[in-house]
């Protein structure tokens, strides 16, 4: 099937089939695979997330750009060409997306840059780790992740722990209030902090199901916003790496960073490295478990939103049926495959 953004971007036949059919699609990171985890973890975790999305019944989308193209949806081969090369291949935030595609260079997307991607090719839930926020220092710095500003303005659901307490936690829910971001914590009241469920900040609001958070989705695509929402999921507790461990080895890391005078995009992948070797490994291990709690949670989300959408379409047709027998205007076109 022609897609109407080609050659600008290139949606896998599996996911376009989905998302022509209105069945659940979840878009998936590559900055994660890229940056945020060694190789060759990085590959198996990204396979091993893309497993859970399909075992729970949604089809995943992973997200990256090749030779200047944005992939929605990726073949083995090209996954294990970003992960191999790491932190070789650019880093795309938003605002690098126009020159990666014009010099048709290869990128991993971040979360704002895959959300960007992703709301254009119609996929409207996106599981991830942990988001971007205000850096510790922020006020100062405005060192502030596009990743916020971006679910300020895209209609999309991101499903992810948290954020981790290498940033200012407070300050991030403050910035995601501004942008007008949906927030809510999932079977919990409190926001989480990826490692640990405690920050120590109350999450704006709460759902207890997939169906709620997907009930929140649908409220808001149907106001048209154009803004998204974030839902937070802790990480089940068997999983959750030693607290004080980590935040000696966050407090060590930000030292670090502050001497070294890392700036920029590569204060958040020096950090995560550093914190996964402090620990000697164990945070990535939890990371990975943590990863793919979400992936479920996100593909169940997915599931939800697809059947809303199908049961308001028929909602729908029928009135329209009613009234087009006694007026004979046209059935309008589905909601599910918009
Ligand atoms: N936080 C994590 N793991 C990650 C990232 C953040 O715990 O892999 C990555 C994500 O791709 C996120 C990006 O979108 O870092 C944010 O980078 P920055 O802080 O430069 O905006
Ligand atoms: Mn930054």
């Amino acid at each position: 099937m022609a897609n109407l953004l080609e050659p600008f971007m290139r949606i896998s036949p599996e996911v376009e089939a989905a998302l022509a059919e209105g069945r659940p699609v979840v878009a998936l990171e590559s900055t994660i695979i890229s940056h945020g985890m060694p190789w060759p973890d990085n590959l198996a975790t990204a396979l091993e997330v893309e497993g859970v999305v399909r075992d729970a019944g949604a089809v995943p989308a992973t997200i990256a750009i090749i030779q200047g193209v944005p992939h929605i949806g990726m073949q083995r081969e090209q996954l294990e060409h970003i992960a191999r090369r790491g932190t070789a291949v650019q880093k795309v935030s938003r605002r690098d997306l126009p020159l990666v595609l014009a010099k048709r260079m290869d990128g991993a997307t971040t979360v704002s840059a895959t959300a960007a991607l992703a709301a254009l090719a119609g996929v409207h839930v996106f599981v991830t780790g942990g988001i971007g926020g205000v850096h510790r220092g922020g006020e100062v710095t405005m060192d502030v992740s596009a990743d916020l500003t971006e679910l300020g303005r895209t209609p999309i659901a991101v499903v992810c722990a948290g954020a981790k307490s290498i940033l200012d936690i407070p300050r991030t829910l403050e910035v995601l209030e501004t942008q007008g971001v949906a927030v809510a914590a999932y079977g919990t009241d409190e926001f989480p902090a990826f490692f640990t469920p405690r920050s120590g900040c109350k999450a704006p609001a709460r759902v207890d199901s997939a169906e709620e958070a997907a009930g929140m989705l649908a409220s808001l695509r149907r106001l048209g916003l154009g803004s998204g929402m974030l839902v937070a999921v802790p990480v089940p507790s068997e999983h959750a790496a030693e607290g004080e461990e980590v935040e000696a080895a966050i407090h060590t890391a930000l030292q670090e960073a502050e001497q070294r005078g890392i700036k920029g995009n590569e204060v958040t992948p020096f950090l995560l490295e550093r914190v996964r070797s402090l620990t000697g490994g164990r945070s990535l291990a939890a990371n990975i478990k943590l990863v793919k709690n979400n992936a479920r949670v996100g593909a169940a989300i997915a599931r939800q939103y697809a059947a809303q959408l199908r049961a308001q379409d028929r909602r729908e047709q029928e009135q329209q049926q009613q009234r087009g027998r006694s007026s004979g205007k046209q059935v309008p076109v589905l909601r599910s495959k918009l």
